[in-house]
């Protein structure tokens, strides 16, 4: 799969290269790309936005520049390529959408920084391409470079081949493959006593079918505490 960044701050986006999406790219599994949006400036200041038109607070990135890097970036890249850009303002980015990027060639993640960017770049590209505006949380970053780099993990360890242990993944929590898509429980290991706090008998039990419904009744239990809204989701209820 490839994926290509365009950002303001290239260096933000360095953690990409490091352990596993460091193993991705040098496999050859992951091309990644990131380019600096200023590379598309015209000017000798190398401006990037300008004031926002109906006034208000903060910079808003110009179209032209996002277009000409746009325009460059899309020659020769596969008409299903899909463009994300992440904002506050966007649809919940979920495990349900990682599953789907996944299948997809390539991506170009578009990182806004200020106030955003002028509207009219994903009118103008959302006739050619798949624009996807995304929120990675209800909180406001500073720019949509983290939020990038969440995308790009939680895509590239379902890669095939990333992850050590292809089955950890279908144990995660919100796995589709999981009991209604419901919250891991609590996990353990070695010593078996720790400052007087033993692990679960029944995990040292040897007895496999205990095991997994004493597993499945804990991740009922967290699921329930931690997150109320996924309660009552049910398997035939999910994508
Ligand atoms: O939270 B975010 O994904 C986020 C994205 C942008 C932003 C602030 C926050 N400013 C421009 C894009």
């Amino acid at each position: 799969m490839r994926i290509d960044i365009v950002t303001v701050f290239p260096e933000y986006l360095a953690p990409a290269r490091l352990s596993l999406l460091g193993k991705a790219i040098t496999a050859g599994t992951l091309q990644l790309h990131v380019h600096d949006l200023r590379d598309w400036a015209t000017d000798r200041h190398r401006t990037i936005d300008d004031t926002p038109f109906g006034g208000g607070p903060g910079m808003v990135m110009r179209p032209d520049v996002w277009g000409q890097a746009l325009d460059d970036i899309l020659v020769g890249l596969p008409s299903d390529t899909r463009i994300v850009v992440p904002t506050p303002a966007g649809v919940p980015f979920t495990q349900r959408s990682v599953e789907q990027y996944v299948e997809v060639p390539g991506v170009i993640l578009a990182c806004g920084r200020y106030e955003g960017i002028d509207e009219r770049v994903w009118e103008h590209f959302g006739e050619r391409f798949a624009v996807d505006q995304i929120s990675i949380g209800d909180y406001v970053l500073a720019g949509g470079e983290v939020a990038s780099l969440v995308f790009l993990e939680a895509v590239a360890r379902l890669l095939p081949g990333v992850l050590g242990n292809e089955e950890s993944a279908l144990d995660d929590s919100f796995a589709k493959q999981r009991t209604g898509g419901a919250l891991e429980g609590p996990v353990y290991t070695k010593p078996r006593s720790w400052r007087g706090l033993d692990v679960p008998t029944v995990l040292v039990s040897g007895d496999h079918g205990k095991v997994a419904s004493w597993r499945a009744s804990e991740s009922t239990r967290r699921t329930a505490r931690n997150r109320p809204d996924l309660g009552s989701l049910r398997p035939e209820d999910q994508e």
